[in-house]
């Protein structure tokens, strides 16, 4: 299924919240107005913003106030991903190149910066002081898993615990936030909030292990960059951390980590990878995680939001790319 198709009763609402998106990265500066029309334009599923709205359906919905919501959350996303693809080097994303390589390292640090800025102008429209901490305590955390992420890259001495708390913080907070903020905002009630932020979180981390997953099994033009990217990049994912002590696999991660892998080398461990039941054992914490959102689901009050929310749900956790 199309996810355009899940979330057609919505459109005009995404839409609104598109416009306000262009609207948001105006600049004075020309440099950083192509530079965030670029990132922008590229795309993204805006899943974060549909979590919003979705998490609002539970509460009083009115889509001038949540697009307040919306927009700064995709926004810190977005900037993330600038400032994320200087410290990955990364050189493209989303079948585009990067801000950082289509330009250069400076104009992607204030470009993000810029976007982060313009994040905290909306939120603040919302006169509520809690929403604004759940925000700031979301964006504190990301840095933190970002500097536990640099501390774990290369290491070969981390377990299962190291990996969740990673991809916790570099992807399920920002989406349990989605769904937690837009139900706060619509004066949802404690209890549901809180189903509303666990079943985010659950979503998250499945769909960060698909995300890991998907970087290992899809092709490079699928990806829109080279195929096991993650682990070039010192990144220990949940398929290579069940494999790190595979006498077949060594080799290739000593050569990984020496930077001396060839290209040869690279499709020969990528064959190896697919074809090892890490993938599978992999795919089924995926659906541990979808299966645990699914539950919390089940636990929300009555309403025909929830079977949307099941849609998205399964859609994230069954993306092939
Ligand atoms: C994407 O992870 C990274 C997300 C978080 C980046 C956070 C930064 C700190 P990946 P891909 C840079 C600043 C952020 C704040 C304050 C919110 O694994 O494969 O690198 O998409 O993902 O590059
Ligand atoms: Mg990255
Ligand atoms: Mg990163
Ligand atoms: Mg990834
Ligand atoms: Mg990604």
């Amino acid at each position: 299924m199309k996810l355009k198709l899940l979330y057609s009763d919505l459109k005009s609402d995404i839409d609104i919240i598109e416009k306000e998106l262009e609207k948001a990265v105006n600049s004075s500066s020309c440099l950083i107005n192509d530079a965030s029309l670029h990132l922008l334009q590229a795309g993204g599923k805006r899943i974060r913003p549909i979590f919003v709205l979705l998490g609002a359906k539970f509460g009083e919905y009115d889509i001038e106030k949540m697009k307040d919501v919306a927009v700064p959350v995709e926004l810190i996303h977005m900037a993330s991903l600038v400032h994320d693809d200087v410290i990955d080097d990364s050189n493209m994303r989303r079948g585009r190149p990067t801000v950082k390589s289509q330009w250069n390292n400076r104009v992607a640090m204030y470009t993000g910066d810029f976007i982060f800025a313009r994040a905290l102008e909306y939120i603040t429209k919302l006169e509520d002081p809690l929403v604004h901490q759940i925000l700031a305590r979301t964006m504190v955390e990301i840095c933190n898993g970002e500097v536990i992420q640099i501390e774990d890259k290369f290491r070969l001495d981390q377990g299962l615990k190291d990996y969740f708390r990673r991809i916790k913080r570099k992807t399920a907070l920002l989406i349990s936030s989605s769904c937690e903020l837009g139900a706060v905002a619509a004066g949802v009630d404690p209890k549901t909030v809180r189903h509303l932020k666990r079943f985010g979180y659950f979503v998250g981390m499945s769909f960060q292990i698909i995300d890991d997953v998907l970087d290992i099994m899809a092709t490079d033009k699928e990806l829109g960059k080279p195929a096991g990217s993650d682990l070039l990049q010192g990144n220990i994912t949940l398929p290579i951390l069940m494999l790190k002590d595979d006498p077949e696999m060594k080799p290739y991660l000593t050569k990984v980590f020496a930077g001396t892998l060839t290209e040869t080398e690279r499709q020969n461990m990528l064959q190896y990878v697919r074809k090892s039941d890490a993938i599978e054992q992999a795919n089924k914490m995926s659906d541990k995680y979808l299966k645990k959102a699914l539950q919390e689901i089940d636990a929300l009050p009555k309403h025909p939001v929830k079977k949307k929310l099941r849609d998205v749900a399964l859609f994230m956790g069954k993306r092939k790319f």
